[in-house]
């Protein structure tokens, strides 16, 4: 199929030099009002393109996938996680999915350090205080007094690409870093992330000051820090999660702030986003960020170039490079 004549629809504005180079490239169309499509929206671009380029913030279902039509043969999200998307729905039905993984990789783990240096050392409390007219009345010695980083155990659930980059920034900070994965790391990765494997995820758990969760949210992973493990933590402990907020039982994560059971949380993502548990707001220890862990211009750039490889390899009748597969959606 010509480039120009393949059709292609995205559910949400994109960079303005991406949009301009679908464009070029493709027939598009777009939903120019930029806000989340619902259902009836998402069927009416899958009845007649041949390309969905959906985001995070599209659910394509298998009721979708089955009633899209025939002519639909590819959804190239425009997003690493693909949670989103009925991946065995689309592969039944012969739709091909693709994401956009590696561009937002050092982006997400710059977030991750940036959070596990934020949230001990009080930052945004901080920068709450000198936005309180009068609340900073001078220096003391007690004053603002938070933990020290270096010397801290960091477990990581989750040792993909971006968990390897936590990891070795997390080094640089002279921190030790734990792992835990479905299956350990190859020895020349291990070694080059200086990072030790615990098969257990409850023994890690119990010794670790800070956990990330760096896992996508597959049915295993729906909960895994779940009421149950989220009290085997320190007191002391922190948990940041970027990932997904499924990954986390929320409502328990609140209880065990409100009880003083934690150290704090920093918080990407919710389980029922853009909505989430609002006890988490009374806390001081919690920094709550609104999905914004790989948003740089950078970031957006990649991804929407990946979304164009994707389409163009599939349009001239090559394998797109991004393929998810079935059984990569449950790792
Ligand atoms: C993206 C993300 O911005 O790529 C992912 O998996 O979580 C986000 O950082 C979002 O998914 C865009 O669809």
């Amino acid at each position: 199929m010509a480039h120009n004549q393949t059709r292609v629809a995205v559910t949400r504005r994109l960079p303005s030099e991406i949009e301009l180079r679908m464009s070029e490239l493709f027939d598009v169309t777009w939903n120019e009002h930029d806000r989340a499509l619902a259902a009836e929206g998402l069927a009416a671009m899958m009845a007649n393109n041949d390309v969905l380029v959906p985001t995070i913030t599209d659910r394509i279902d298998r009721r979708l996938i089955e009633g899209a039509g025939a002519q639909l043969k590819l959804i190239a999200n425009f997003g690493n996680g693909t949670d989103n998307i009925d991946i065995d729905a689309a592969h039944e039905r012969g739709i091909i999915v693709t994401n956009t993984p590696s561009v937002l990789t050092d982006d997400t783990a710059d977030m991750i350090m940036a959070l596990i240096l934020a949230l001990p050392r009080r930052l945004v409390e901080g920068d709450r205080i000198m936005r309180q007219e009068g609340a900073f009345t001078g220096w003391s010695p007690n004053w603002m007094l938070g933990r020290r980083l270096a010397g801290k155990k960091l477990g990581i659930i989750g040792m993909g690409r971006i968990g390897q980059a936590v990891a070795r920034r997390a080094r640089a900070f002279g921190v030790e870093v734990f792992y835990h994965n479905r299956s350990r790391l190859h020895a020349d990765i291990e070694a080059s992330v200086d990072a030790t494997y615990i098969d257990n995820l409850d023994r890690m758990l119990r010794s670790m000051d800070i956990v990330s969760l760096n896992c996508p949210h597959t049915p295993a992973t729906y909960h895994l820090l779940s009421a149950r493990r989220l009290a085997l933590l320190q007191p002391h402990a922190i948990v940041v999660n970027t990932s997904r907020g499924e990954v986390i039982d929320e409502d328990a994560l609140a209880d065990q702030l409100a009880a003083g059971k934690l150290g704090g949380a920093a918080l990407d993502v919710f389980e029922r986003e853009p909505a989430f548990n609002p006890r988490l707001r009374d806390f001081d220890n919690v920094i709550l960020l609104p999905h914004m862990s790989s948003a740089t211009m950078e970031g957006r750039q990649g991804m929407g170039e990946k979304v164009i490889i994707n389409i163009r390899s599939w349009a001239d009748g090559h394998r797109p490079p991004d393929r998810v597969l079935p059984s990569a959606a449950l790792d």
